[in-house]
């Protein structure tokens, strides 16, 4: 091992875990054993050196005095957070002997593990735990809250999820943010956006919210809500009017573009202004922009196609456009949506599904967006929760149903964390777990092309461990004799980046990453070459989307009926926070001051409303209460918030209350977005 925690002074390479396409190389500085500063890696090629806020501050996160140290057994209500110290034996005895007997009543699907990326460590994430649930044969978890819809979308077109080299869009032309707030969740693509900038680029922002990153660009074009896969159809249609595509691209490299060419007829700029709100002259400009640029036109997709509705489809339109103007073939050119197929770990080596006993039928799914509904379920009730990586009661759509549904007396939770957060309050047991500069492990970017090592830096917090210790440990204790279920973390390391379906990684080993700290995928241009639809070529048109019962082209369709409130409600994560990771640090809160809701000045006039006024936000699903930022950021019948806070002392803010739990219409995905509300000043 590395030895750096035993080192009470110097400076340490690490990583940052945090769910973030940048994945930055970090540098830790340590006095007298501890962290005392956290900067950027220099020597990393994409990152820099160059880190966010919420890093620079993330030792007053480390050394939080509210961070947990020992495990916790509930005393009081769920929900109220009255807890008293166990010892990890007992703590371990008590969840394993509760579920030896609910495994022998009920059989192992009434147990549940939820977890999702708090930590992007692969071992840690995707390793030990699927391997412990897979070998208990518990109800599996479907992990669909973040880019499910687009990712399905967008594979439909692509194959997978492949997209240009970030590195590469600094020869970008022109550069498209499109529903993605990069200068809060991807500062280096805006760092490189920047650089090309300097070259020449221009760089559009389509967006629902004048947020920094419409700031910083050109032009901003605020659309309406959930009607991007109109934007793109519109776009086609002049694109392809105006003979502003490369026929001899789409000839070679596509499939369909006859098809195509005649089913954007329809969605003039007339008709596609009149869904979309972007005036037709605006439609027909940004199509000549980005047919006629030269050189590469590059679109970065984000969080916002793809968490309503209609996602996956929206998904799907916008990453057809690089293909009709043959970008893909052009450096910095083409679109990235997640990269996370180039740097593909062996999954099967990492969760070992192999080790689900063969007698017993596999176990049901469970879609983590539908976890609310999931807890009311009567027939075959879940009856034991274990949540790690993950806060469902804030970050989870319809969060008062999850709400509800941790509270049930019947339920065994375990939360294991870092801190009180409003799901650990539910738990009946609170694990402590280390942060990631106290672990091993393994990162792969879904934005960049490099793998990185993490070795502890710090011994461990308190008493507590990390996911791969607990599960050990777990394992052991339910008698579980799986040679897989006592591999280190080192192991496990090894065993992920050996892919053999994923030539990228060839060379690729935890040795050379231990003397290397990074390394980048040998990951080859996506053209020329044939890609993993079923044709091999970019689907303009696809058989399979047919087969599966979706229109075969990209297709608008607007959203949902949605209850019979007046605004349609955008609730994203914010700048200082991690989804709600910082939510419960101080440092971070005050950074952010308060969550706000943003909202068109028309709008709040007609309901008195005046800036920094209270305002309560409800629907059918809950209600929270949010301070108003009134201008001219967002359009009349849209307001926007900011942030996965945690309810205070005195208000709700938990925005999930007032989300839909309808799936969207492909990878069972989240559709945070398309959700309504009505709005009001708060009687104080
Ligand atoms: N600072 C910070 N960084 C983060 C995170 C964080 O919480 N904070 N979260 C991380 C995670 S897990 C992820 S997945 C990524 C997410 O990163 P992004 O993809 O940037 O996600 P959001 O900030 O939710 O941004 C979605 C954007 O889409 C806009 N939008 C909403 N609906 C629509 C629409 O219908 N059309 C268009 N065109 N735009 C729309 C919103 O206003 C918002 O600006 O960021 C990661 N990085
Ligand atoms: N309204 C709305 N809701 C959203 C979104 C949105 O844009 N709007 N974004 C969605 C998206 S994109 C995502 S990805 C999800 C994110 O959902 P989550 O992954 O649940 O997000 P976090 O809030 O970051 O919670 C992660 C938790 O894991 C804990 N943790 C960190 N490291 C470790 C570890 O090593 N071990 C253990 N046991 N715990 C650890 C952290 O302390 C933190 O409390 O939220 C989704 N929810
Ligand atoms: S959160 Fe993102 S930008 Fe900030 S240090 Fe981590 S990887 Fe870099
Ligand atoms: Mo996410």
């Amino acid at each position: 091992m590395s030895g750096y925690a035993e080192q009470k002074n110097g400076v340490f390479p690490s990583v940052c875990s945090l769910d973030c396409p940048d994945q930055c190389g970090l540098l830790v500085h340590k006095q007298d054993g501890v962290i005392v500063k956290i900067e950027g890696d220099p020597s990393h090629p994409v990152t820099q050196g160059a880190i966010c806020n919420k890093v620079r501050n993330m030792t007053a996160r480390i050394y939080d005095e509210k961070r947990l140290k020992q495990p916790l057994r509930r005393t009081g209500p769920k929900g109220s957070g009255q807890f008293e110290p166990i010892g990890w034996e007992e703590a371990i005895r008590t969840i394993t002997s509760r579920w030896k007997s609910l495994i022998a009543e009920e059989g192992p699907e009434s147990i549940l593990p939820y977890s999702f990326y708090g930590n992007m460590g692969r071992v840690n994430t995707e390793g030990m735990g699927r391997r412990f649930f897979n070998r208990m044969n518990a109800s599996e978890l479907i992990y669909s809250i973040c880019e499910a819809a687009g990712t399905v979308g967008y594979g439909f077109t692509m194959g997978g999820s492949y997209g240009t080299d970030p590195e590469d869009t600094v020869h970008a032309k022109l550069i498209v943010m499109w529903g993605v707030n990069a200068v809060s969740t991807n500062m280096h693509q805006v760092a490189i956006a920047e650089k090309a900038r300097k070259n020449g680029a221009t760089i559009v922002v389509i967006d629902v919210h004048r947020n920094r990153t419409a700031k910083w660009g050109d032009w901003f074009i605020p659309v309406l809500p959930g009607t991007d896969a109109a934007l793109a159809l519109g776009l086609m249609h002049v694109l392809f009017a105006e003979e502003l595509v490369d026929e001899a691209f789409m000839e070679q490299y596509t499939v369909g573009r006859e098809e195509l060419r005649e089913h954007v007829k329809s969605y003039t700029p007339e008709h596609v202004s009149a869904i979309t709100g972007v005036p037709a002259a605006d439609i027909v400009k940004l199509a000549r922009m980005y047919g006629g640029v030269d050189g590469a036109a590059f679109i970065r997709i984000g969080n916002g196609p793809q968490h309503h509705d209609n996602g996956g489809m929206t998904t799907r339109a916008i990453a057809c456009l690089p293909a009709l103007t043959g970008q893909w073939l052009k450096k910095g050119g083409g679109a990235i949506k997640g990269n996370g197929g180039h740097l593909a770990l062996n999954q099967r080596a990492l969760a070992r599904p192999d080790l689900k006993p063969r007698e017993l039928k596999r176990p049901r799914k469970i879609n983590m967006n539908l976890l609310g509904i999931a807890l009311h379920e009567q027939e075959k009730p879940i009856r034991s929760l274990y949540v790690y990586n993950a806060n469902p009661a804030v970050v989870a759509p319809n969060a008062d149903k999850v709400r509800e549904g941790l509270a049930r007396e019947d339920l065994f939770t375990v939360v294991h964390e870092l801190f009180m957060t409003e799901t650990a309050k539910y738990a009946d047991i609170v694990l402590p777990a280390t942060s990631t500069f106290e672990n091993t492990d393994v990162y792969s970017s879904y934005w960049h092309h490099y793998v990185q090592i993490q070795q502890p830096v710090i011994p461990r917090y308190g008493e507590s461990k990390s996911n791969t210790e607990v599960f050990r440990l777990l394992a052991e204790a339910m008698g579980y004799e799986d040679e897989a279920l006592r591999d280190s973390d080192m192991d496990m390391i090894d065993q992920a980046l050996n892919n053999p379906n994923n030539p990228n990684l060839q060379g690729m080993t935890a040795g050379l990453l231990q003397e290397k700290q990074f390394a980048k995928a040998n990951v080859r241009p996506l053209l020329p070459g044939r890609l993993r639809t079923p044709s091999g070529r970019i689907e303009l048109y696809s058989v399979a989307m047919e087969r599966q019962g979706f229109p075969p082209m990209p297709t608008y369709t607007p959203l949902a009926e949605d209850g019979p409130y007046p605004f349609l409600f955008i609730p994203t994560v914010n700048h200082n926070f991690l989804n709600s990771t910082f939510a419960h640090n101080d440092k971070h809160a005050a950074m952010e001051k308060t969550p706000k809701l943003h909202m068109n000045a028309a709008d709040a006039e007609g309901l008195g409303i005046r800036d920094g006024d209270a305002v309560k936000v409800w629907n059918g699903r809950g209600e929270c209460e949010l301070t108003a930022a009134v201008g001219e950021d967002v359009l009349p019948g849209v307001v926007v918030s900011q942030g996965l806070w945690a309810d205070g002392a005195d208000r709700k803010a938990v925005v999930n209350a007032l989300t839909p739990d309808r799936v969207a219409d492909m990878g069972q995905g989240a559709t945070f977005f398309s959700g309504r509300v009505a709005v009001a000043r708060a009687t104080v």
